[in-house]
């Protein structure tokens, strides 16, 4: 069909036929299909040639091969803001994979001759787990099957929301081919095998029913599952691959690890970090998406005040490009994506440690004020009480929901506000060597306190 499709509609410019799948990618999910699979689709039209198809693994759910099967791969990209709908059709996902269906399917796959870099998006929570069917665990069975076949090395790339996602999926994996493989296979992935530091941004949020119908009828043709996303895209790559990589347009590629961190810092703590800061408020007040919290005119003044008085000053080793932030508040306000608050609050102890505690830690040892951060952190501690201001609860999408849950009742349960943020305070798997810090607790009490009492608005106002 791609031939009828209207002609304003991209599509691709190479052979899809001639593709091999160089690159297996483990979290096949939308933030993927509008990164990794839009810079690869470009590499191809500009000719990197046929060794850098993907092929897309989910870990879990069998939705995504579901709808993508029909249409071979093929998917729509949609660009949207304010001043419209760009679409374009991305081609370089070759086959979607399911791994409970099969694992020993993707161990083969990352096993396969032509296999050169495996990559992922599989969220924060997910680097923690090396049970049967974990990322970790799908890397090491592939990487064994590698070793024991004499197949070359090959690149893990994480493109997750982390510091330092190499190391972290480095240690992962390696510790885990340790007790697996024992030190030949250990020896083997470190010998040759490569993970390099990435720093990924693009806001993607999930695809609506809504998203389908409006780009079906502008494709004059049905898409089970298109992917919607802001024009902006970044990618900062650490250059050290094992097997080759293709030539991706547009990616900054720096030399070593040190050079992606301090791209990393600048992504977490501005871009992610005013995420967490603005969605738990955005959610306990009743303003869904993020176009229309940081409409509000207090919204606005406090993740600006963040940003430049407390995470700006802590970005070091990198010019912090002079229009970020002012940019960085106009993809928020993108009137086209209706991005969820919710959607943003999921895991939020995952999030919150390299996000907004990062910070801290580095404004505390500057001796340094932590308002602005104290009001973020505020925000996402208030929110797990679970319910909004009209009154609507709402479930607190966590891997530890219910110990954080708990902790909170028992805050609850305290006479004092100094005591009560002292005890949220005392959450380790979050706060870690921050517990009772005397600093945050006094800065975190009068605004939990607030909130409480006062409600969003008249606590951003103040
Ligand atoms: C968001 C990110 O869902 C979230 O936690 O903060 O997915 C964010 O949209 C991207 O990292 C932007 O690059």
């Amino acid at each position: 069909m791609l031939a009828a499709l209207p002609p304003a509609v991209q599509r691709p410019g190479f052979d899809r036929g001639a593709l091999k799948p160089g690159i297996v990618h483990l979290g096949l999910g939308a933030f993927m299909r509008a990164h990794l699979a839009v810079y690869t689709d470009d590499a191809l039209d500009a000719g990197a040639g046929p060794a850098w198809g993907i092929s897309g693994v989910s870990l879990r759910q069998c939705d995504t091969r579901d709808a993508l099967a029909p249409q071979q791969g093929l998917y729509t990209l949609a660009l949207r803001d304010g001043d419209g709908e760009r679409l374009r059709v991305i081609g370089s996902v070759l086959e979607a994979l399911v791994a409970p269906e099969d694992p020993n399917v993707v161990a083969e796959r990352i096993a396969h001759a032509d296999t050169r870099i495996v990559s992922l998006t599989v969220t924060e929570k997910a680097y923690a787990s090396q049970a049967p069917g974990s990322a970790t665990a799908t890397v090491v069975q592939g990487l064994a099957l590698r070793h024991v076949r004499g197949l070359g090395p090959v690149t893990l790339l994480s493109l997750d929301n982390l510091p330092a996602n190499g190391r972290v999926l480095s240690r992962g994996v390696l510790a885990l081919a340790e007790r697996l493989g024992g030190a030949a296979l250990h020896d083997w992935i470190a010998a040759g095998c490569t993970f390099p530091c990435s720093m990924v941004d693009r806001i993607v949020p999930r695809t609506t029913d809504a998203d389908r119908d409006r780009i079906g009828a502008a494709l004059g043709a049905h898409d089970a599952w298109p992917v919607v996303a802001e024009p902006y895209i970044d990618w900062v790559l650490e250059d050290c691959f094992a097997a080759g990589r293709p030539d991706w347009p547009g990616v900054r590629c720096v030399a070593t690890q040190g050079d992606v961190a301090a791209w990393e810092r600048l992504k977490l703590r501005m871009v992610n970090g005013a995420h967490s800061a603005l969605v738990y408020l955005g959610v306990v007040a009743g303003w869904a998406t993020v176009d229309v919290a940081i409409g509000q005119p207090a919204m606005q003044r406090f993740i600006a005040a963040l940003l430049r008085d407390e995470v700006e000053p802590t970005l070091t080793g990198l010019a912090v490009p002079p229009d970020f932030r002012t940019r960085l508040l106009q993809r928020f306000a993108n009137p086209a994506l209706a991005h969820r608050c919710a959607q943003i609050a999921m895991d939020g102890s995952q999030k919150i440690p390299q996000r907004l505690l990062a910070t801290v830690r580095d404004r505390l040892a500057a001796g340094a004020s932590i308002e602005q951060l104290a009001m973020a952190l505020a925000g996402w501690l208030h929110f797990l009480r679970g319910h909004d201001e009209a009154g609507e609860s709402y479930a607190v999408d966590d891997p530890l929901a219910a110990a954080l849950q708990a902790q909170w009742r028992q805050a609850q349960a305290l006479a004092s506000a100094t005591a009560r943020a002292e005890h949220l305070t005392r959450f380790a798997p979050v706060f870690g060597d921050l517990a009772g810090e005397p600093r945050l607790v006094a800065a975190l009490a009068p605004r939990l306190q607030s909130l409480s009492e006062r409600g969003v608005v008249a606590t951003l106002g103040a």
